[in-house]
């Protein structure tokens, strides 16, 4: 099998492509001669949805949740110079236990695995795999918060090692031109920059923090090169400051989607995505709707692209089944659904990507769900400790979540806990299909009333399926022409409401979802085809977004 890659589209075979359960991955390595003596590590960047891995007959580790990495300590396990066998036993079974959630049915057919995300439940080993080397003492952990106090730059960074006790630690802090900027000692501490050069939308200003280990003789034992943006985040009333500077989103919620790769990571297909984010005049998106590839963040820090940073949170909401608002025959929160146990699943899942992605500056938000059910009182229980959580592991940056349209305002009861309202909404396609007249007069009385709680409101979501090449002149639904009709009755919208800081259009491009009578090929709401091609639509919201075109 292809690594890395989703298993599902490389066989020309539908019980291939909808297989649900273990699949195993086997490989060889040889490990280089010159690691022996030091600590030998498996790293998976993300297996989807969970692993079992084995080094010859020992089982080494297991993870659950697609999204995010893991390791196992190997040294034991390999002997350097000599070949070993890795085995992977990858499950892609979705649980009511599982984030996102799914269910195995019984039908007269056999085994039917069914979820309630809109997109295809692509899996395999989705990223690179590392073998590395690193020596018996080592640093374990790097975690940078940075503030602002006039022009100079605050930089308070912790550390965490493991070994020799005695190490010490030395940190050196240099700019883009590798000139120093600041030196410190100890595991914590912090760092001052005069006249900083500060990180900010549209540029992604990095200094380089060295960390390095060192043993009382001052012999470097373990170094470690960790990038940093200097910047501020904020909420103050209905704004969104970075760096104090309100700021307004535009961009879109994306997806990991490829034809044949699936939702495998490809640096070629990442570097184009940004060049046409960069193309139409996108300064953020989400990663709807699980923690994207960590060279993804890498990137947006690089070039000043601001990322909200979603879990793999999606689906808990039996309202809706693929993008259609209707019963799906089970309740949401329950002793044998979602459940105290599903809620352990999720906060994991949120601890993980805190750990993995704290110190990126590009990360603005944290989303710790997309459209779960939000107006009952088990989502209130459910979500009042997942928001605590998550305040707690980041307190530099602000938290929400994604609020359907099922819970409009007035009836949601979990955007309390959230700092930033992000509303995913549907005037003028789900609801009020084809009469934009009606459509923006409801979505701007239910807006007015969002702004009430004078907190930012992003758009996370506003779409329109489009079919590329169909055209009408009366601007029928499905039609280019219709695409960007109602980009342009939501935009007069936004543009009437104070509270709203951000537009994220649903989607960055088409992708591909389940079987379903309200999808043709996937789901059409991108403004780029699945190839990446424009389509009308593209070409208008870049003179909404360029001020230079
Ligand atoms: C939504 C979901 C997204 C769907 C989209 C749609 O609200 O968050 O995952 O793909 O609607 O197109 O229906």
């Amino acid at each position: 099998m292809a690594v890395p890659a989703s298993f599902n589209e490389i066989f020309p075979d539908p019980a291939a492509r909808d297989y649900f359960g273990v699949m195993w991955y086997q490989t060889t390595v040889r490990v280089p001669r010159g690691w022996a003596g030091q600590r030998i590590a498996l790293y998976f960047e993300s297996v989807t949805h969970r692993a079992t891995v084995w080094v010859d007959d020992v089982e080494v580790v297991s993870h659950e949740g697609g999204y995010t990495p893991f390791e196992a300590d190997v040294t034991e396990h390999v002997r350097p110079g000599e070949e070993s066998l890795i085995t992977v036993a990858v499950d892609n079974t979705l649980s009511f236990q599982s984030i996102p959630p799914g269910v195995i049915e019984d039908t007269s057919a056999g085994k039917r695995q069914r979820y309630w995300h809109d997109f295809f439940n692509y899996a395999g080993i989705h990223r690179p795999v590392w073998l590395s080397a690193t020596p018996p003492t080592h640093l374990t952990d790097v975690a940078v918060v940075t503030s602002l106090d006039g022009s100079t730059g605050i930089i308070d960074y912790t550390t965490a090692a493991t070994g020799d006790d005695e190490a010490g630690v030395r940190v050196v802090l240099r700019d883009a031109t590798g000139r120093e900027a600041a030196v410190g000692s100890g595991g914590t501490g912090t760092l001052t920059v005069d006249n900083v050069h500060r990180w900010a939308p549209g540029a992604g200003y990095l200094y380089d923090l060295e960390v390095q280990l060192v043993d009382g003789a001052d012999t470097v034992l373990d170094s470690y090169h960790q990038p940093v943006g200097v910047r501020t985040v904020a909420v103050a009333g209905n704004r969104f400051l970075i760096n104090g500077e309100p700021f307004y989103f535009t961009g879109f919620g994306m997806h990991e989607d490829h034809a044949v790769i699936g939702k495998g990571h490809n640096d070629a297909h990442l570097l184009h995505d940004f060049e046409l984010l960069k193309w139409i005049g996108a300064n953020s998106f989400r990663t709807s709707h699980y923690p994207y590839s960590q060279e993804v963040l890498d990137y947006a820090d690089r070039h000043g692209i601001v990322v909200i940073d979603e879990t793999a949170a999606v689906g808990l909401n039996m309202g809706i089944g693929g993008g259609i608002f209707s019963s799906q025959g089970y309740t949401t929160f329950s002793a044998e659904t979602i459940n105290d146990r599903t809620r352990e699943v999720h906060a994991q899942a949120i601890r993980e990507l805190v750990a993995r992605d704290k110190n990126h500056p590009c990360v603005v938000l944290w989303s710790i769900a997309n459209e779960p059910e939000s107006d009952t009182e088990g989502a209130e229980e459910y979500f009042r400790p997942l928001f605590d959580l998550t305040r707690e592991l980041d307190r530099s940056r602000p938290v929400g979540f994604v609020n359907v349209m099922l819970a409009p305002y007035g009836k949601c009861r979990v955007s309390q806990f959230a700092d930033v309202l992000m509303l995913n909404r549907y005037y003028g396609w789900y609801v009020y299909t084809g009469d934009l007249e009606a459509a923006e007069q409801a979505w701007e009385q239910e807006l007015r009333g969002w702004s009430n709680d004078n907190k930012p409101i992003i758009i996370t979501e506003y779409g329109a399926d489009t079919y590329p090449g169909l055209h009408s002149v009366t601007a029928e639904p499905w039609t280019e022409e219709y695409q960007i009709a109602y980009l342009d009755m939501n935009h007069r919208v936004f543009d009437r409401i104070d509270a709203v800081v951000g537009e994220q259009v649903w989607n960055f491009a088409d992708f591909m979802t389940t079987s379903g009578i309200m999808r043709v090929g996937g789901n059409k709401k991108g403004v780029f085809t699945r190839d990446r091609q424009p389509k009308a639509a593209a070409y208008a919201l870049r003179r909404r977004w360029r001020k230079d075109v």
